[in-house]
């Protein structure tokens, strides 16, 4: 017992050792007709912590209460999103659990932007934390493969990985296999992971030149980021499936001088005016410039 109050009091944060005899009293006998042992519900209102790690865990009540490796636990989810679109992440395993805390870090292993869909009466957002965060509200048996969806922050870029601990029974925890969703940006042409993957210098860069026509070397020298995942041939190959898409003036039409550089020029901050200045679309009215100012901003 003094083990399974220890990691009630870790994971769950500063739990007010009152309220955690009075939560376990009462789920005491709601467990014992459930055919679980008590301390599985010892945390029957959620985490009040936003994320845990193996280690604090661990050291909350010895290595007995965490499973090794994933536990027989995996989240998973499609590989890229969409901006403004919700990601889909299944919780599955080999048993059912009662403790849920899930959660989404970005690039840099910071909490991401963005929010859980809090899917019904029986989780929340735990306490202190942001809406990245979820836990259980109230006891119940989980069956897997469970499903919530989160969706990235307006001003999110980059990749999300998204990571979890269930609590089975007592001593038997497990940190499920994490899973990373890149975004499906598409202006992100030479596909690299850092946390500003659509740049003017590369990205940008590379869309003016491979609409002018250069290949190989030309077309890649000195415009790629140091993690970038394509090389000239593939970063060729990838604007030839996505060309319909760099029509961003709207002209049916995908030129260098025009669609190239408005990309080119709004990646490097310009709007407005000065976005289409001497160009053939200078006399489009503001809120042409607006409709392609929305367009290449959906391309990223
Ligand atoms: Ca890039
Ligand atoms: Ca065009």
């Amino acid at each position: 017992m003094v083990n399974v109050v220890r990691l009630t009091e870790t994971l769950f944060g500063v739990a007010r050792r009152r309220v955690f005899d009075r939560g376990l009293r009462r789920l005491a006998a709601l467990a014992t007709s459930a055919g679980l042992s008590a301390a599985c519900l010892a945390f029957p209102n959620g985490a009040p912590v936003c994320s845990v790690t193996r280690d604090q865990l661990i050291n909350a009540g010895g290595h007995t209460l965490v499973r090794a490796g994933n536990g027989g636990f995996a989240l998973s989810a499609a590989q890229t999103y969409a901006r403004n679109s919700a990601i889909t992440v299944t919780v599955s395993g080999n048993d059912a659990f009662s403790g849920l805390l899930l959660w989404a870090v970005d690039a840099t292993g910071q909490t991401a932007q963005g929010a859980w869909t809090i899917p019904s009466a029986g989780y929340r957002t735990p306490g202190g934390c942001t809406s990245a965060s979820i836990t259980h509200a109230s006891v119940a048996v989980r069956n897997v493969p469970l499903q919530f969806d989160f969706t990235p922050g307006a001003a999110h870029r980059g990749p999300l990985t998204f990571k979890a601990t269930v609590v089975v029974s007592r001593f038997d925890a497990a940190f499920p296999s994490e899973v990373t969703v890149q975004s499906s940006e598409i202006l992100n042409v030479d596909g690299d992971r850092s946390t500003r993957p659509v740049t003017a210098a590369t990205d940008g860069l590379l869309v003016l030149r491979y609409l002018l026509g250069f290949r190989g070397d030309a077309l890649i020298g000195a415009a790629r980021a140091a993690s970038a995942s394509r090389d000239a041939n593939a970063i060729a190959s990838y604007l030839d499936g996505v060309r319909a898409s760099l029509d961003v003036d709207s002209d049916n039409v995908v030129a260098a001088h025009t669609d190239g550089l408005l990309i080119h020029r709004y990646l490097n901050g310009l709007r407005g005016a000065a976005l289409v200045a001497g160009l053939a679309s200078a006399t489009l009215s503001p809120q042409q410039i607006a409709q392609i100012e929305a367009k290449i901003a959906a391309l990223f």
